[in-house]
């Protein structure tokens, strides 16, 4: 009876891995349990196709930074074995971000490398990604391609503990996604950790298996493993996957002596030298970054990004289902903007290669909403004003007595030539009341309007107020364009 059963089922599973080899798939894994048979086990790399080539160098830092300058929004994607896990060891949750659980577990090298046999995202679709990230308003994607755990994301001829080489998936998502970058026009970026390495004995950061950190720097282990295992893999990530639009090196440690982290800025210089060097490497970047969703209170002059989450981690945890919502993903987007800087807000797919439909789902209704009024973020400068941001509290105190700074959240503003975009986030019932400026007002609309058509504005006591009609509202925010003459505010 038993046998019965069973024979067809296993009839199946053959006939889908005869399927799967006549399909020319290169990975095959049997030992699914169930019903899953047919697809789960089998993944198909599309056909590669050749990257376009390498940018010149720019003919300034102005020339070099003008991407970024536009781009304002940014996909930070972290992958990596942790994902696996997601945030549970041995049955038990661990605490903290889900890409530190080797460490927060306090994993030994030889149980943490054991993931890699496992670790088959069969879903992974480059295509799918690529398409989300555009679809949600995001101009550029930074990939981890190392993280703290040591593993390499892509297919390294460095380090055999590399996602092609050591995994049943045996393909190089990296290469997939830079060639779905490129067919989308989007910007591609690394993401590397040059200083923290768990799996080497020389990389920083792993103390319960090789010791303490300052014992590799003084003994010459730490310089091995920049030298042997870090610059060469910066190098190969640098040759082998076209442009690169920027190295987003992480938790720098002990890099500015014996020319360490001279050596990574040189490898960009070479191979890319259009490729932008983030704030972290430990000796100066391109541009600054802040700490982990740190938005400055103010504006800041000069290039900056926010790294920021859309939960509470970076990588895949199953328990954490607290996404942002999206009107908050919107006004942090457009905060960040209206102060001068760009926001890279991350995303941390599953082991299946999914990114959570949620998470998803949050992004694209943002992209919607900048399909309309991207015009407000993209390239626009930061606000004249600055009142709209906050102010000390004249009775909250904190612990040590100082006034507790409110942040304001009603309405941001951001700049282009002879334009200004009032993003209102909550609309008062009578109107949105300007700021004070002297320029004179040649039109104000809304930015969702196709006719552009004219909103009246009354003046009160010397304060413009502009009303928008109720049918042209918007739930999550509305922008309010108004032209001024002049190509600046004059206060
Ligand atoms: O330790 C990492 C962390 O895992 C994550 O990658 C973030 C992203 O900005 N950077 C470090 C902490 O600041």
């Amino acid at each position: 009876m038993k046998t019965r059963s069973v024979f067809p089922f296993v009839l199946l599973c053959l006939s889908a891995l005869a399927f799967a080899l006549l399909d020319g798939c290169a990975t095959r894994q049997m030992g699914c349990g169930g019903s899953c048979c047919t697809v789960c086990a089998v993944s198909k790399a599309p056909e590669l196709t050749p990257l376009p080539p390498i940018l010149p160098a720019p003919a300034s830092q102005d020339e070099k930074m003008a991407w970024f300058r536009e781009a304002k929004y940014g996909l930070f994607i972290h992958w990596g074995l942790y994902c696996q896990p997601a945030g549970e060891w041995k049955g038990k949750p661990v605490a903290g971000i889900g890409e530190w659980i080797m460490n927060r577990a306090q994993i030994p090298v030889t149980e943490y490398e054991g993931l890699a046999k496992t670790f088959n995202p069969v879903q992974f679709d480059a295509e799918a990604w690529v398409q989300m990230a555009q679809d949600a308003g995001m101009k550029y994607i930074v990939i981890t391609s190392k993280h703290h755990e040591g593993f390499a994301m892509y297919h390294s001829a460095v380090s055999p503990y590399n996602i092609y080489d050591a995994t049943p998936f045996h393909r190089d998502p990296i290469r997939e996604l830079a060639q779905a970058c490129a067919k989308h026009g989007i910007k591609f970026g690394f993401y590397y950790s040059q200083s923290q390495d768990w799996h080497e004995p020389g990389g920083m950061g792993n103390t319960w298996d090789f010791g303490p950190d300052d014992a590799k720097d003084k003994d010459g282990a730490y310089d091995k493993y920049l030298q042997e295992k870090a610059e060469p893999q910066v190098a190969e990530l640098l040759q082998n996957y076209g442009p690169v639009c920027l190295m987003w090196f992480d938790t720098a440690r002990v890099m500015n002596v014996n020319n360490r982290g001279q050596r990574f800025v040189d490898l960009v210089h070479k191979y890319q030298p259009a490729c932008l060097i983030d704030g972290r490497l430990g000796v100066k970047g391109d541009y600054s970054s802040t700490g982990d969703n740190v938005i400055p209170s103010e504006g800041e002059q000069g290039d900056w990004e926010v790294p920021a989450t859309v939960n509470h981690t970076w990588g895949f945890k199953k328990d954490d289902t607290d996404w942002k919502a999206a009107g908050d993903i919107l006004f942090k987007l457009v905060d960040v903007a209206s102060k001068g800087g760009n926001y890279l807000l991350n995303v941390g797919p599953t082991s299946a290669g999914v990114v959570p439909a949620e998470c998803k789902s949050n992004l694209l209704t943002v992209g919607r909403w900048l399909k309309v009024n991207g015009e407000a973020v993209y390239g626009a400068g930061r606000s004249p004003f600055g009142d709209e941001f906050g102010d000390f509290s004249t009775k909250l105190k904190d612990a040590n007595g100082k006034p507790v700074y409110l942040e304001f959240t009603d309405w941001r503003c951001t700049t282009k030539p002879g334009k200004l975009y009032f993003t209102v986030f909550r609309m008062p019932r009578g109107g949105f009341q300007l700021p004070d400026f002297k320029n004179e007002i040649k039109k104000a609309y809304v930015l969702s309007d196709p006719e552009q058509a004219d909103l009246s504005i009354t003046t009160t006591n010397d304060i413009r107020q502009i009303a928008i009609p109720r049918e042209k509202q918007n739930s999550m925010a509305n922008t309010i364009v108004v032209e001024i003459a002049g190509d600046q505010v004059e206060r």
